[in-house]
């Protein structure tokens, strides 16, 4: 009996994994491979069942003889292992990041004459349906706010893009590349203060206030499901902190970074170039205890920034802090440096480790920007945030697209660097 197999990545089945389940059963004996969570987050949605569940809904199909675990994106080795005389997908490969896998797929199977086929995609109103049901499930507050945790728990490193309204969102949302052989995403979005205000044409000094933070929040939360840390500046008083912290945790952010600053904050990147006030440890402290105090769930994390270094005030300063800011409940620390090299944050991050290795360590390499995921990784740090880079991409094209359009007296100068009007068309979502 010939042997066929097709890999489910999916939460609900429906008509169109049916139909290949049943084109399937004419070829032998039907193996399903459910692709496990690691290798689900990386190109496609957050899983809203577990794997078990996800096992057990392709086996009450009755339509497969055999279900197993796919562990990677990747074919290689659940072929080398089946040796499947046929591989059955969805025709809705072949365009974007997913041909990658398609490529593997033919790859593998041509080494022993395997054969590919593949299946009309199902796509009508009741598969759309289905489709946005698991998305407003993945964006409703209670699953949005618990994923954090849950991707640092699958994640080397959880990547994080800042945005500042919903188009952006969209882009942290909905951005997959294939990249040698590989497929990724970003796990989640942060909300920068530097951002946020620079989008408003404000200064970052936190002039921008929680109400208009939480319209932004609230923008980009209509639009995409990916988890938010919330660049949450000083924090303020610890009086407002605590409503805050609930609001925030209510609506579902998943964290906030609050730093060690105190009186008039003004961005870390100008570092001593302008006057800036560390707090004391014992209010930062403070500040962070009332803030676990306010929660309601063990979900929302409450992430201490330490300025030590960006404020020149050395090393054993930032690891007091990291020590008592820990101790006093956070469940994170981030650490800046505004040095061309990473070798202060690297350096920190070691000597952190050497006594702790279960708070999170954030990290924003903006003026470091050369070290890379899997240095960071190695170096010990769990998020990775990219705090700025999408604003001061967007900024210069704007401004040239503005400039040619005056040059030239019309815009047919400019065209040729628009995103064309089917592409910004489709980047949007209809109901
Ligand atoms: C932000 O993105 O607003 C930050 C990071 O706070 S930084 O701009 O580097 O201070
Ligand atoms: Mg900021």
């Amino acid at each position: 009996m010939k042997k066929i197999y097709t890999c489910f990545c999916t939460d609900v089945i429906h008509e169109g994994h049916l139909n290949i389940l049943k084109r399937a059963k004419e070829y032998g004996e039907v193996i399903v491979g459910v692709l496990a969570d690691e290798a689900m987050v990386r190109y496609n949605r957050f899983p809203t069942i577990s794997l078990e569940e996800r096992i057990e809904i392709v086996k009450n199909t009755g339509l497969a003889d055999r279900v197993i675990v796919q562990n990677t994106i990747m074919y290689d080795e659940v072929i080398a292992t089946e040796k499947p005389d046929y591989v059955i997908h969805g025709d809705n490969w072949k365009e974007g990041p997913e041909n990658a896998i398609r490529q593997n797929v033919l790859k593998n199977l041509s080494e022993y004459g395997g054969e590919l086929i593949e299946a009309p995609y199902t796509y009508n109103r009741e598969v759309k349906k289905i489709d946005d049901r698991i998305k407003e499930k993945l964006a409703m507050p209670e699953f949005r706010r618990r994923r954090l945790k849950q991707l640092i728990a699958m994640r080397p490193i959880v990547k994080t893009l800042e945005v500042h309204s919903g188009l952006t969102g969209l882009i942290a949302e909905k951005t997959v590349v294939e990249h040698h052989g590989e497929l990724d995403q970003f796990d989640a979005m942060w909300i920068s203060s530097l951002c946020d205000s620079t989008a408003k044409g404000k200064p970052d000094i936190e002039l921008v206030d929680m109400s208009s933070r939480i319209r932004t929040i609230d923008d980009v939360m209509d639009v995409t499901t990916k988890p938010i840390i919330l660049d949450g500046d000083t924090g303020g008083l610890i009086e407002h902190f605590v409503y805050n912290v609930r609001t925030l945790e209510r609506m579902g952010v998943s964290a906030v970074i609050i730093e060690d600053k105190t009186g008039l904050k003004k961005n870390s990147l100008f570092g001593t170039e302008v006057e800036q006030t560390q707090d004391s440890i014992e209010n930062f402290c403070a500040k962070i205890s009332a803030g676990k105090e306010a929660l309601r769930t063990d979900d929302f994390m409450i992430i201490a920034r330490i300025e030590s270094l960006i404020l020149e005030r050395g090393m054993e300063d930032a690891l007091t802090r990291a020590k008592a800011y820990v101790e006093a409940g956070a469940d994170g620390i981030m650490i800046h440096s505004r040095k061309k090299t990473p070798d202060e944050i690297v350096e920190f991050c070691r000597l952190f480790r050497e006594t702790d290795q279960g708070t999170q360590i954030v990290v924003v390499p903006t003026s470091f920007s050369s070290i890379t995921e899997e240095e960071l990784t190695k170096a010990g740090v769990n998020i990775v945030i990219y705090a700025n880079q999408l604003t001061r991409s967007a900024f210069p094209a704007m401004q040239k697209t503005a400039e040619t359009i005056l040059k030239n007296h019309r815009s047919l100068e400019a065209d040729e660097a628009l995103m064309s009007f089917k592409d910004i068309i489709r980047l949007i979502d209809e109901l």
